[in-house]
């Protein structure tokens, strides 16, 4: 690991000589958008329960309403706050090199919100919505409602089966192609910059392993070491609302000498 300013910069070096970069983001990422983290002890009426129970299958068919209300809840808390700079900056960045893929494991639709435009979403996203027991799409608008308890899904319209969000949940394989692609962008990236996850998440956190081991360069911005930190070539200590601005300006400047 290596000081902040000299991390800084040996990051801006690699990131504006690279062909192929990929920001991959989790839900420290989303931080400072007031979005609490998955590691973050979960505020009001669900502080009693573990995000990784309701998160799953399992927990949704034990208790359809607690489940579909936690994401109504979580809907209307990403609907009432917005993407912050560290989104903007990475949507920034994606104009000033030649390429930039987004791989995230947030469901909040930030990136995109963002203007990011290239953006692979490994565990889905809230605001879709699939029934249980066959997948159907489902079209119709699903409204936020205005109650933060345990709130009743709406039935599919093809086969009655309770609706539920289009997210990956704990114990459910990626949707087919995601994690393809997310490997294959990581074995042929040149750089990797990884913001905001505690990489215990898996295969999402396997993803930083593979690109190093392919001879990217890996940079990570986070405001506590994670998991991955030991493995990575430039650590960044610092909040993404802070560091990815400075990142980017750093990339602005390069150019402008160039
Ligand atoms: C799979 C969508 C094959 C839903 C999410 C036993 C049984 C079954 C499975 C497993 C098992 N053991 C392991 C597994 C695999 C399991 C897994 O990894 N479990 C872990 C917990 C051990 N994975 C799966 O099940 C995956 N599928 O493997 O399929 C399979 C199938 C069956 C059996 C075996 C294998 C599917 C995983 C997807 C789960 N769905 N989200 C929803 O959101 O509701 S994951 C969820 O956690 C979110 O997506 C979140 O993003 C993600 C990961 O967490 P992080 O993003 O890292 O967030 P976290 O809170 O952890 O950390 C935040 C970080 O930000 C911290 O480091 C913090 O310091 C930092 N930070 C905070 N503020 C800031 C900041 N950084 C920068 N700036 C800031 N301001």
């Amino acid at each position: 690991m290596t000081g902040k300013s000299e991390g800084l910069e040996r990051a801006v070096e690699a990131i504006s000589v690279a062909d192929l970069i990929v920001v991959a983001t989790g839900a420290g990422m989303s931080k400072e958008s007031g979005i609490p983290t998955f590691r973050d002890a979960q505020e009001g009426l669900w502080a009693k329960y573990d995000p990784q129970q309701l998160a799953t299958r399992q927990g949704f068919r034990e208790d359809p309403a607690r489940v579909w209300g936690w994401y109504n809840y979580r809907r209307g808390l990403i609907a009432r706050t917005e993407p912050h700079a560290g989104h903007g900056s990475v949507a920034r960045l994606e104009t000033l090199v030649r390429e930039l893929v987004v791989v995230t494991q947030n469901i909040d639709g930030f990136h995109q919100q963002a203007g990011s435009t290239d953006v692979l979403e490994l565990h889905g996203n809230i605001n879709r919505f699939k029934c249980l027991d066959h997948d159907h799409p489902i079209e119709l608008d699903v409204p936020i409602a205005d109650c933060d308890g345990p709130l009743s899904p709406p039935g599919c319209p093809f086969c009655g089966s309770p609706v539920r969000p289009d997210v990956v949940w704990y114990g459910e394989m990626l949707p087919p192609g995601v994690l393809e692609r997310a490997e294959r962008l990581a074995r042929s990236c040149d750089v990797m910059l990884v913001v905001g996850t505690s990489g215990m998440v898996q295969p999402a956190a396997g993803l930083p392993l593979v690109a190093r081991s392919s001879g990217a360069t890996v940079v990570e911005v986070n405001t506590d070491p994670s998991h991955l930190t030991t493995q990575v070539d430039v650590f960044l200590q610092g909040r993404a609302g802070i560091v990815l601005p400075q990142i980017v300006a750093g990339v602005e400047r390069r150019k402008a000498s160039a």
